[in-house]
């Protein structure tokens, strides 16, 4: 999608530190990190955010968890969170879907 930054980080436009690319999805670092290991994912389809998940597209959240258990595996993270934020209250600031991977401190409960 025109000037969506993760499309055009996923299209190779935009340069990010890449840990995983395939056909479906692309993993990266995020470039604020809120954690010692902080890592995005995201499918290289332009889906706006996880309010927009249908029965349609949904296989792809499923391949998203199978590549995120994968790499927590492949890092050996015994511990970690996954966030998506959904819209500007929730906190998203990339109208592309996305999954936060984090890890490497104690993270607090509930989130600010
Ligand atoms: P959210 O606020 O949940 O929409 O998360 C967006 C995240 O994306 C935020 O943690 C910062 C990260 N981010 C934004 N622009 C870029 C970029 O150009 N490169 C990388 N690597 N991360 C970015």
């Amino acid at each position: 999608m025109e000037d969506c930054i993760f499309c055009k980080i996923a299209a190779g436009e935009i340069p990010s530190k890449k840990i995983h690319e395939d056909e479906r999805v692309l993993v990266f670092y995020d470039i604020d990190p809120q954690a010692p290991t902080h890592f995005l994912v995201i499918p290289k389809e332009h889906i706006k955010g996880a309010g927009e998940i249908t029965p349609e597209n949904s296989d792809i959240v499923a391949y998203i968890f199978e590549v995120i258990a994968r790499i927590a595996k492949d890092f050996g993270l015994e511990s970690f969170r996954v966030v998506t934020n959904y819209g500007v209250e929730a906190g998203q600031s990339v109208p592309h879907l996305h999954f936060h991977v984090l890890a490497g401190r104690e993270l607090g409960w509930p989130p600010g």
